[in-house]
């Protein structure tokens, strides 16, 4: 059990680090006041002032600091209407097609290049942690592209707006709010403590953050100072966001030396797998329960001595793709509720540690990529990617959430 670093978190903001106590004067926001002039705010919704008054008594925060913040938090129609779910037919979700949108020549360049400048800080944190570079350099590339792509939403902003506006569509937009509040929540809070403009942050829609793209209860609880300087930076440390992936993997069940899934062969009948997928990617099955299900399971994976998941990958209307998920696998679904995304996290590693060796990158299994909307193609490339978890996930998973949410 690694502990967890209870040194000071230290929100900084991308573009600034304000030194200056803010806790007698108002937060200020660094905006044209033309453009919020007529925009909404929070200031006269009865749900935000409660939620003023419970989280200033909860945290021991100055209630008129609180409310100033939240007064000037302004509702994002664009924030809402990526959080809303699709309407019309889901559509067949597309393993082949999702993977070619993370793994890709552009990512595996960045990440060879990401894991040669960070080679020793990453053999670092797989001494310390357990968790393998290629795993690390995984994640901080779908994210965000090794920082490239960290988001341009005021987090204040999109928390406010997913707090108190979250899309009435959703089949749980109740428990999605109230989510989204315990992010606020802790966001104030932190900014708060640091004595930091909460203003001065942008991250994803969702209020993500930095290269690993942490939600705010992710960084006040898995996040480390792992290049030593007394503060978390998952903004501009490497090393920050390095650490803070492997000790989130080890926070959620990472066992060291064990790979995330074996190849394997599907022999079942349609009833055995019926069985076998319905626990989807939570790992219930022995190996032996495995084969006598049906699934051959390549050496040495069929003597793993943990509980296995078989996952399935769509592939639209083709053949599906299967692989014996472990332990690990699903840990990395606590990243992002996906199994798409964890294949593309494991998948985008592998190909950079190939590349790392020279050995020639293995042909891209997939069919034609779709075609990305015509909505994507207008957006930013983060933005685009963001969208493609959630259209994603909208069909995929039963909760659309946010990049590294938090399981309860
Ligand atoms: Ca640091």
């Amino acid at each position: 059990m690694h502990r967890i670093l209870q040194s000071t978190i230290v929100l900084i903001a991308a573009t600034a680090c304000l030194a200056g106590a803010h806790a007698q004067k108002s937060p200020k926001k660094p905006r044209d006041s033309e453009a919020s002039a007529s925009a909404q705010t929070y200031a006269s919704r009865p749900e935000a002032d409660a939620f003023v008054r419970e989280v200033a008594a909860r945290r021991h925060i100055d209630e008129a600091w609180l409310r100033a913040s939240l007064n000037q938090a302004r509702f994002n129609p664009t924030v809402q209407r990526l959080m809303t779910p699709r309407t019309g037919p889901a559509g067949v979700k597309n393993w082949r097609a999702y993977r070619s949108r993370f793994v890709e020549p552009i990512r595996i360049r960045a990440g060879l290049r990401f894991w040669n400048e960070n080679e020793a800080t990453l053999a670092r944190a797989e001494q310390t942690y357990g968790v393998p570079a290629e795993y690390i350099v995984g994640i901080i590339g779908v994210e965000t592209i090794y920082g490239q792509q960290m988001g341009n939403f005021s987090v204040v902003d999109a928390l406010a707006t997913l707090a108190f506006d979250y899309p009435a569509s959703h089949p749980r937009a109740a428990d999605r709010a109230q989510y989204f509040r315990g992010e606020l929540e802790q966001f104030l809070t932190t900014a708060y403590l640091n004595n930091t403009n909460p203003f001065d942050t942008v991250g994803s829609y969702a209020g993500a953050m930095g290269m690993p793209q942490f939600m705010p209860t992710s960084w006040s609880n898995f996040a480390v100072d792992f290049d030593g300087d007394g503060k978390i930076n998952l903004f501009a440390s490497k090393a920050d966001a390095i650490g803070s992936v492997a000790n989130y993997f080890v926070a959620h069940g990472w066992q060291r030396g064990m790979p995330a899934y074996y190849d394997m062969q599907l022999r079942s009948t349609p009833a055995q797998l019926t069985t076998l997928l319905e626990p989807d990617i939570k790992p219930s099955f022995s190996a032996a329960d495995m084969a006598a299900n049906g699934v051959q399971i390549a050496p040495p994976g069929n003597s793993h001595s943990g509980l296995l998941a078989l996952i399935e990958l769509k592939n639209g209307d083709g053949e599906p793709q299967y692989v014996a998920g472990t332990q690990n696998f699903y840990t990395i679904t606590r990243y992002n509720l996906s199994s798409f995304y964890a294949m593309s996290v494991i998948e985008l590693g592998q190909a950079i540690k190939r590349a790392r060796t020279g050995a020639p990158a293995l042909p891209d299994t997939g069919t034609e990529a779709q075609e990305p909307s015509s909505e994507s193609s207008n957006s930013p490339a983060a933005e685009a990617a963001a969208k493609a978890y959630l259209r994603n996930k909208a069909r995929q998973q039963r909760t659309p959430d946010p990049a590294n949410f938090s399981t309860p």
